[in-house]
């Protein structure tokens, strides 16, 4: 039978409920999988927005405790929250308190399992510091870094203790199955991890390390996403891909650059290589029997008026995503936001995306 038939079954019994269900043989993993599984079955793609419910543009959660974290730039434009929220666990390896961005964990912790009490799906990046120089996740000054974390490199047991830091948030999520996208953008060079700063057999080795460590430390939770950037080939994409029994979600990051042409070049440019990834990752996905998404997009400081009818929406429509993702608006740097706001001058056309048939916010 067609590996995808009990799982619309599964879905189609558990789509009214947003917690796991009591008393049923089904993981909590398992019903989320079927429930995206579902969305993108039925033609539907779930908006989301990076680290939305924790700050926006000029604005961010003070005190965590107390704030009932009902703000969010996309609600404040359509009057509907993102159907998915992005969230970063970069610093979490060295037990700080705060993100790379400011975000408190325990914020962080306390968002997601309120946006998935809404209904909502969540996913985690991690962009962790360089092990090896002590450096930022954008650290390339080493080609050393993956073999000495790896098992038999002079870091390995530091690392497997950073792994543990991860494991232990993760595990604090009360058991809400969330999609990880670990080492992501990982064909290009720009993180410690990319593709000129190790082998594809490192790189397969430690995504796979992630996720032997982290359920030795009993984390059941996770839907593994792999996210390498576009626009790349099929081979490319497969070069370094780590195997179909730790991948549940593949995904891709691409983003709108204007560069020296023009913003009608950047659109066009964008369009054809989003179409063009997008159509790469449907046809593995087909084989492999697994879901896709548009892992991270977006167009800085939203340049383009239209770019939400104009090009994103024709670059995404009719494919089986099951989520497109724009990265955040940050609070404290002015033009660095991939979503409206309130006031922002085109916010009109984000609220027409919103309100596209085939597009779900929450
Ligand atoms: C990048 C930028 C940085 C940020 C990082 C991790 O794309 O937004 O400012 O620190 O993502 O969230």
């Amino acid at each position: 039978m067609n590996k995808i038939v009990p799982l619309i079954i599964v879905s189609l019994v558990f789509s009214a409920c947003p917690r796991p269900p009591k008393d049923q043989d089904l993981s909590w993993k398992q019903v989320t999988l079927s429930r995206l599984l579902a969305r993108a079955d039925a033609g539907e793609i779930m908006y989301g927005h990076q680290d939305d419910l924790v700050y926006g543009h000029s604005w961010k959660v003070t005190d965590w405790k107390t704030d009932s974290l009902d703000r969010s730039d996309v609600k404040d434009v359509s009057g509907k929250y993102p159907a998915i929220v992005g969230f970063d666990l970069g610093g979490i390896e060295f037990g700080d308190s705060e993100n790379l961005d400011g975000v408190p964990f325990d914020l962080m912790r306390k968002a997601a399992l309120k946006h998935i009490a809404r209904g909502g799906q969540v996913t985690f990046s991690w962009h962790p510091r360089n092990p090896l120089t002590g450096g930022d996740a954008w650290d390339i000054s080493s080609a050393e870094v993956v073999s000495s974390i790896l098992e038999g490199g002079e870091l390995h047991e530091k690392f497997l203790g950073w792994l543990d830091k991860a494991a232990d948030f993760l595990n604090s999520l009360n058991g809400a199955a969330v999609i990880f996208r670990p080492w992501h953008e990982n064909i290009g060079s720009w993180f410690w991890w990319g593709g000129k700063l190790c082998t594809a057999e490192q790189y397969k080795a430690l995504y796979r390390l992630t996720k032997s460590r982290l359920e030795e430390k009993g984390v059941r939770n996770l839907i593994w996403c792999y996210s390498p950037n576009g626009p790349i080939s099929a081979e490319e994409y497969l070069s370094r891909y780590p195997g179909d029994d730790v991948v549940d979600i593949l995904g891709t990051d691409i983003y709108e650059y204007v560069g020296n042409g023009t913003l009608e070049e950047a659109g066009e440019r964008y369009v054809a290589q989003v179409k063009e990834m997008l159509s790469i990752v449907e046809t593995i996905s087909k084989e492999k029997y697994k879901l896709m998404c548009l892992s991270e997009t977006g167009l800085e400081g939203l340049v383009d008026p239209n770019w939400w009818t104009g090009r994103l929406y024709p670059a995404i429509e009719g494919f089986p995503i099951c989520y497109v993702l724009t990265w955040r608006n940050a609070h404290d740097k002015p033009e660095h936001f991939y979503a409206p706001w309130k006031g922002f001058p085109h916010e009109e056309d984000f609220k027409e995306f919103s309100e596209k048939k085939d597009i779900v916010l929450l």
